[in-house]
């Protein structure tokens, strides 16, 4: 077999990553009903006027990058679509994929009796366009946003397309109104899942939080990087601005991806079906 030399001694890359609605409040935190006040908070295009900015000294830099953002979009209908979309930028600051949330966590309506609102799904649609993966930064990598890192297909979709980073900007507040006893549980939740999505598809994971307190409210920080080995490389460990720095070598994914998990050899998906055919869970 034809080994290829270590990337991380051909391809250094240093990138910035960001959160999930990088660019504005987390505002599915309140219900605003007036359209036109909504729409101010996404972004029609990316880059767009305000953004360019950072894209050019991107690449004057050499950093590639990746942040979270509201996405208005119009489609070839005229018909408008607002999507929590995540953006990944090459170091040259060319644009390589733009993905949209799949998983809508949240309610539809307004819940006046919260002490504060979490109505994602009723800003939001679910992304149309599942999970992808990009030739980027020297590897393979795939996005997901937020409560997607909660759902083990997410990461499963994006193994079986050979990813080797997966990068999930989130916004957790440290209440959960529907039981609040999972609020003390919220940092374990937080790494199990993605250490578990890491470990069991042979990829590293970045989760990045948008943490602390912003507009009153309260939110999980702990962004963390995660080896293939489900091993936290790099975490940080304030709710103020930090940056976690790590040294990835992305073909140390081989090492899970060509063992344990070496899904060709190892799995029966003529067992799985139920899994994409079936909707709900039975009593
Ligand atoms: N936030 C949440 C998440 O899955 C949530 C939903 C809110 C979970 C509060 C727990 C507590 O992390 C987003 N933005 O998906």
């Amino acid at each position: 077999m034809i080994r290829r030399p270590p990337r991380s001694t051909l391809f250094p890359y240093t990138t910035l990553f960001r959160s999930e609605l990088t660019l504005t409040t987390f505002f599915p935190r309140w219900f605003i009903e007036d359209e036109r006040e909504i729409e101010e908070w996404f972004e029609v295009e990316m880059p767009g006027a305000d953004t360019k900015p950072l894209f050019d000294r991107a690449g004057q830099l050499g950093v590639g990058f990746c942040l979270g953002y509201a996405e208005l979009s119009t489609d070839d209908d005229g018909i408008k679509h607002r999507y929590n979309t995540q953006i990944l930028v090459e170091k040259d600051g060319s644009v390589v994929g733009k993905y949209r949330k799949v998983h809508v966590p949240g309610h539809e309506t307004n819940e006046p009796d919260r002490p504060f609102q979490h109505a994602e799904r009723y800003y939001f649609e679910p992304g149309p366009d599942g999970f992808d993966v990009w030739d980027a930064f020297g590897g393979t990598l795939g996005m997901a946003i937020c409560n997607d890192r909660r759902w083990p297909e997410t990461y499963r979709v994006m193994g079986l397309k050979g990813v080797e980073l997966i990068l999930i900007g989130y916004n957790t507040p440290l209440h959960y109104e529907p039981d609040p006893q999972q609020n003390a549980l919220a940092g374990f939740h937080n790494h199990l899942v993605m250490q578990s999505g890491a470990y069991q598809n042979g990829t590293f994971v970045v989760g990045v939080a948008k943490g602390g307190i912003e507009e009153g409210i309260d939110s999980l920080a702990q962004s963390a990087i995660y080896a293939p080995s489900g091993q936290i490389v790099a975490q940080c460990i304030t709710t103020g601005d930090e940056i976690a720095v790590a040294t990835l070598d992305l073909d140390f994914c081989g090492y899970y991806k060509n063992t344990l998990f070496d899904f060709d050899r190892y799995r029966q998906p003529q067992h799985y079906g139920i899994i994409a055919q079936q909707h709900g869970g039975q009593e």
